[in-house]
């Protein structure tokens, strides 16, 4: 079955050849050998991802690559997904809405979050992509969110988040939700800009703040 380092190898290997047949078949063998669901993502198929992203900046590879690379990581989530379920008796921690940006359509960085929100007992409303700033309004407003969390991928498409907080405060619901902000192009300095309550580094430390926050709130 190979070792720890092979086995996260295979898999980042995968996606960087779009390897749908096999993809799953990589995740199980890292699953049965003890490796976390978590390093599966993080340590073998986001390296994947993190290879393709390159080739496709420095030319190397077309769109449709960069599509095969997501079609196969969305492949492998299937398998990992139980694996990340809460068990029965989890309380809900609090409800939180989440999508991706009007303009952006990445959302593997924001399906694993919204999983591993699922993981840790909070209801989540996943909007999906391309989400107007009235569309995130309307359901944070109809479902009583406790957070909003909002991620982009393009750099062109940050400059939506800030719409999105001016009409939470402009509805009069800013002070009942809390914001985080993720995504690759988003730094700490522009979430304070735009008035976000944080933004989360990678989607553990995203899920850790919203954890942390459902704690003070008891
Ligand atoms: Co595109 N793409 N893409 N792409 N793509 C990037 C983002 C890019 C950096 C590639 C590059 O040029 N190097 C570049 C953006 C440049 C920029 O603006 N700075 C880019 C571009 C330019 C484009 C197009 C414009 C290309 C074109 O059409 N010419 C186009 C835009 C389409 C659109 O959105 N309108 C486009 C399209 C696509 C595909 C559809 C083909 C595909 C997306 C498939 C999908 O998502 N279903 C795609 C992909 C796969 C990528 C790369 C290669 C990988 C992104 C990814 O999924 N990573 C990416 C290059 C790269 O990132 N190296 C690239 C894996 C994922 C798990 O990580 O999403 O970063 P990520 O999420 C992380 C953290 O950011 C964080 O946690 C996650 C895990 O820890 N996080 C949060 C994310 N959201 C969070 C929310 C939180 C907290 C944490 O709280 C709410």
């Amino acid at each position: 079955m190979g070792n720890e380092v092979e086995l996260l190898q295979r898999l980042s290997e995968c996606v960087v050849t779009y390897d749908v047949e096999n993809v799953q078949k990589a995740c199980e063998n890292a699953l049965n050998a003890g490796i976390s669901p978590h390093r599966v993502v993080s340590d073998g198929l986001s390296r994947g991802m993190e290879i393709v992203g390159r080739k496709y900046e420095a030319g190397e590879c077309f769109l449709v690559e960069l599509l095969m690379a997501g079609e196969t990581m969305k492949e492998a989530m299937k398998i990992l997904e139980p694996h990340f379920s809460p068990g029965e008796s989890v309380e809900s921690r609090g409800r939180v809405v989440i999508g991706t940006v009007r303009g952006d359509l990445h959302d593997l960085g924001k399906n694993l979050v919204a999983l591993l929100l699922r993981a840790a007992g909070f209801q989540v409303v996943d909007l999906g992509i391309d989400v107007s700033s009235d569309q995130f309004v309307r359901a944070v407003e109809g479902s009583k969110a406790d957070v909003l969390g909002m991620s982009a991928l393009l750099t062109t498409s940050i400059s939506e988040m800030r719409t999105v907080i001016e009409k939470l405060e402009e509805a009069r619901l800013r002070r009942n939700v809390k914001v985080i902000l993720g995504g690759a192009p988003i730094s700490q300095q522009f979430g304070r800009e735009i008035g976000s309550d944080a933004v989360g580094k990678d989607a553990v430390d995203g899920v850790n703040i919203c954890k942390i926050w459902s704690e003070s709130t008891k």
